[in-house]
């Protein structure tokens, strides 16, 4: 197992002008003929030396003279001219045995690639790394009527079409498909006036009609790029596919996005307002690596974060525009807490720029994609609005064309700006989520915040340098007025005081406002100060986040001293609900509950051994305790959210919807599911049959309604992907190995197809109770489908092996039962390098 590390970047040593392709299609012996121009890199002398895997080398010519290169399970190398030099090859590989969905593959009859990261090394012999760019001219031989490529077409005819990409870009935005397809067509008209042609592809039947909110939301980003960012579309076409068997959301291949179906496919009938809101995101994300990714790529994959840390943040920022910034900001925050600290705090914590990897495909994370967006943020809050965009105007001009770094990226703002940001570059190097630990005094009218900041050791670093923390703090009066608007204090130093003068009382002060940075806040809170900026505050986020530290603290109480549900929590939360004036979509966030795994993670930050069927029983007697509370109210404000008319995913209605099943979820605890039932059999959208189907099952009930779920959509596999997860996810504790192990044996479940095998196992991992049911069942379950699938697809494979990443937490008997499953992963004969990687990273 070879590790790569930054420290060793060399550029190749060969510059490629050109490439020219011809796929010759065939579903066992596809040939591939290639056609390169390399000249030396006199800067950079070095071998020739071309990736390659899984390819079978039929022929290679050098200027036309045949050649024997040394071929290697990983490439070739070759004697090569001194000077410019065109290299053949004609290869022969085999998409329709390709289960691992990377390179050249089969996905429901069509042809389809995905080469990010290290993919086109299976299609062809080439330099396989960012920082080649080249301009490609690709012909695609093949009986279909649909043959697409990169870039423009530029001819075609019965059998074959050829496709000229302008664009000089790495191998891994290479993109090819072909099949039996149907276009979803429409326009868009750039801000300098061209025409561009829109796509979404899909195969006949019903899928054609779920292409018209994505087409849209594509034509929506295209505006917002240009209105924000000033960035234009740079191609005559482009084509969006959906493919069924994809290994993660979607690519953005130059000109033609390859989607898994469930990121762009939507209809009400069939898809959530989640989902409607997820596919909008994941359209804009897509297309905003035109620039951010495209345009200007990355050097090597270290600097992963340069191109999706930017492009999340800018998808962040669309979908805050489309609807509401504080219910985004919520959800984001969610999200980072959840998943990236929960990474960040366990085995596989890493920085957000890596220093070496094993397989880069391990290294698509939460904490690379998710805090390289919230470092982008901090930037922006650092700098300011103005500054921001001049920065970024700066980073278009200067590096369009490039395959930069983070000193690039980091040296543009430091130009525009003058400011000095060495000690902003430690966020980019440094592991952990820093813990901010607040103290305060009041004397004479100076109101004072006293912080420390500290950051736990990480897997290969033992100390940690303080880092810039913008933390933004506003103050409210005893009666809940605001006495300082929000103030953004820079911590830099390990501890730090701040002091806010002039002010008639002690105030109560609501800290990291916004969510500022990806930091832990640690403050001795009373409930009733928690409770109080729960009803006062005027930051939505800190609004929100004062009800959130309140139930966890509530919860804890009920786990660690058997307390009573906390009164002023209660009112809190009744108060909420009451309050018309607050956006339903806010309101639903605010009376949800911490996830049992974020309560997992907080009692193991406070010292205390989680007990996963505890916390799920704790949370879910605070959740009948809170129905019983606000029981009065909820009919009334379940009638106050019906949304009339036509199903639409816009905010507001999708928000309405949201807390009125919320209150679903609240009401099914008082009537025995009643509601719900009658939810089940009168919705005429996927949102509200789903939430009514979920609230039974979560009750132990509603097994005739999902049956007749079952039947109802048996043929539409991305609702069957929701059958099979939900089951899975509202199992009871004590059956959810059973239940996942059963749904394995249904004819429907189909291992090979990511979507299906992360339906069920992403639910049972998600399971938190269930997955560590004291037995160590579903463990030893998911261990062995584990070990079964990376014969199969090791990079979902790999991905998937992160549930056992909170074995730490545990108690003695969890830890050794999660690590044993861990190690009998790690002894599958033949293991990926992917999953022996990620096992290694875990087990230490
Ligand atoms: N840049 C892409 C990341 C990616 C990927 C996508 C699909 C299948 C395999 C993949 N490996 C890496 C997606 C994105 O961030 O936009
Ligand atoms: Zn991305």
């Amino acid at each position: 197992q070879e590790t790569i590390y930054l420290k060793d970047y060399r550029p190749f040593a060969y510059i490629v002008d050109d490439v020219h392709l011809t796929f010759k299609l065939a579903d066992t012996a596809t040939r591939v003929i290639s056609r390169i121009s390399f000249r030396p890199n006199t800067d950079f002398p070095g071998e020739f030396f071309l990736h390659g895997q899984d390819v079978k080398l039929i022929s290679a010519k050098i200027d036309g003279v045949a050649v024997s290169p040394n071929v290697t399970p990983d490439g070739l190398t070759c004697d090569v001219p001194d000077a410019p030099f065109v290299w053949e090859a004609e290869v022969e590989i085999s998409p329709s045995t390709n289960t691992a969905l990377e390179g050249l593959y089969m996905s429901g009859g069509m042809y389809c690639t995905q080469c990010e990261a290290e993919g086109f090394r299976k299609i062809t012999f080439y330099p396989d790394r960012p920082d080649v760019m080249s301009v490609f001219t690709v012909r695609v031989e093949g009986d279909y009527p649909v043959l697409l490529s990169n870039g423009n077409p530029v001819a075609s005819g019965e059998g074959w079409a050829e496709w000229h990409d302008p664009w000089p870009k790495p191998a891994y935005l290479f993109a090819l498909v072909a099949g039996n397809l149907v276009a979803h067509p429409s326009s868009f008209t750039t801000m300098s006036g061209k025409d561009v042609d829109l796509n979404i592809y899909v195969r006949p039947g019903p899928d054609e009609d779920k292409c018209a909110f994505g087409m849209e939301a594509l034509k929506r980003s295209m505006k917002w790029d240009e209105d924000v960012y000033g960035r234009e579309y740079d191609l005559d076409i482009f084509n969006i596919v959906a493919v069924d068997d994809f290994n993660m959301g979607a690519m953005e291949n130059k000109g033609l996005n390859i989607f898994n179906s469930s990121c762009v496919l939507a209809s009400p009938e069939t898809s959530t307002d989640a989902n409607f809101e997820r596919i909008e995101a994941i359209i804009a994300h897509e297309y905003f690596h035109n620039w951010t990714g495209n345009r200007i790529t990355c050097r090597d994959w270290f600097q992963l974060c340069l191109k999706e840390g930017l492009t999340v943040f800018r998808d962040q920022q669309y979908t805050g525009d489309q609807g509401s910034h504080a219910v985004k900001r919520i959800e984001d925050a969610i999200t980072l807490r959840s998943r990236q600290f929960r990474e960040d705090g366990g085995p596989l914590a890493h920085p957000v720029r890596p220093e070496s990897f094993i397989e880069i495909n391990n290294f698509y994370t939460i904490t690379v994609y998710e805090k390289g967006a919230e470092l982008i943020g901090m930037l922006k809050r650092l700098v300011g609005d103005a500054e921001y965009y001049k920065a970024l105007d700066l980073y278009f001009t200067r590096h369009d064309g490039d395959a930069a770094t983070i000193e690039d990226w980091l040296q543009v703002f430091e130009d525009s700006t003058g400011r000095d940001l060495t000690q902003f570059k430690r966020w980019y190097s440094q592991a952990g989520t820093p813990h901010v630990t607040v103290t305060d005094d009041f004397k004479d009218g100076t109101y004072t915040i006293n912080l420390k900041q500290e950051t736990s050791p990480t897997p290969g670093q033992d100390s940690k340098q303080a880092q810039v923390i913008p933390i933004a703090v506003g103050l409210l009066s005893q009666n809940g007025d605001e006495v300082s608007p929000t103030r953004v204090l820079e911590m830099t130093e390990d501890s730090q005081s701040f002091t806010f003068e002039g002010l008639a009382a002690k105030p109560v002060p609501s800290i990291l406002r916004d969510f500022s940075a990806p930091v832990i806040l640690q403050r001795e809170q009373s409930n009733t100060e928690r409770a109080f900026l729960m009803a006062h505050d005027t930051d939505p986020f800190n609004k929100w986040d004062a009800g959130q530290t309140l139930a966890k603290n509530v919860l804890i109480q009920m786990i660690t001293q058997d307390a009573a549900p906390d009164g002023a929590f209660l009112d809190g939360i009744a108060a909420i609900l009451r309050d018309d004036t607050l956006d339903p979509a806010f309101r639903a966030l605010a009376v949800s509950l911490p996830s049992e795994d974020d309560m997992a993670q907080s009692l193991h930050g406070a010292g205390t051994t989680p007990d996963p069927l505890a916390i799920h029983h704790a949370v879910e007697a605070l959740r009948v305790a809170m129905a019983q509370h606000v029981q009065d109210i909820l009919p009334r404000i379940q009638a106050g959210m019906t949304v009339s008319g036509p199903y639409s995913p816009d905010a507001k209605s999708a928000g309405k919807r949201s807390l009125g099943n919320t209150v679903l979820g609240l009401l099914s605890r008082l009537d025995g599911g009643a509601a719900a039932a009658k939810q089940y059999d009168e919705a005429d959208n996927m949102t509200m049959q789903l939430a009514g189907l979920a609230a039974l099952l979560k009750l132990g009930k509603g097994s005739a309604e999902s049956q007749a779920f079952r039947t109802q959509w048996r043929d539409d596999r991305l609702v069957m992907d929701k059958w099979f997860g939900l089951t899975v996810s509202m199992a009871a504790p004590e059956n959810a190995a059973r239940t996942a192990m059963q749904l394995t044996q249904e004819p429907d479940f189909d291992m090979k197809n990511p979507n299906r095998f992360r339906a069920v196992f992403g639910a049972l991992a998600g399971n938190s109770a269930g997955f560590h049911d004291a037995s160590g069942a579903s463990y030893t379950l998911l261990g062995n489908w584990l070990a079964k699938l990376d014969a199969i697809n090791p990079q979902t494979t790999a991905r998937m092996t992160a549930a056992f990443e909170t074995w730490p937490r545990y108690d003695a008997d969890r830890q050794s039962k999660m690590r044993g499953a861990l190690e009998t992963l790690g002894a599958t004969a033949g293991l990926s390098r992917d999953t022996g990687e990620m096992v290694g990273r875990m087990l230490g």
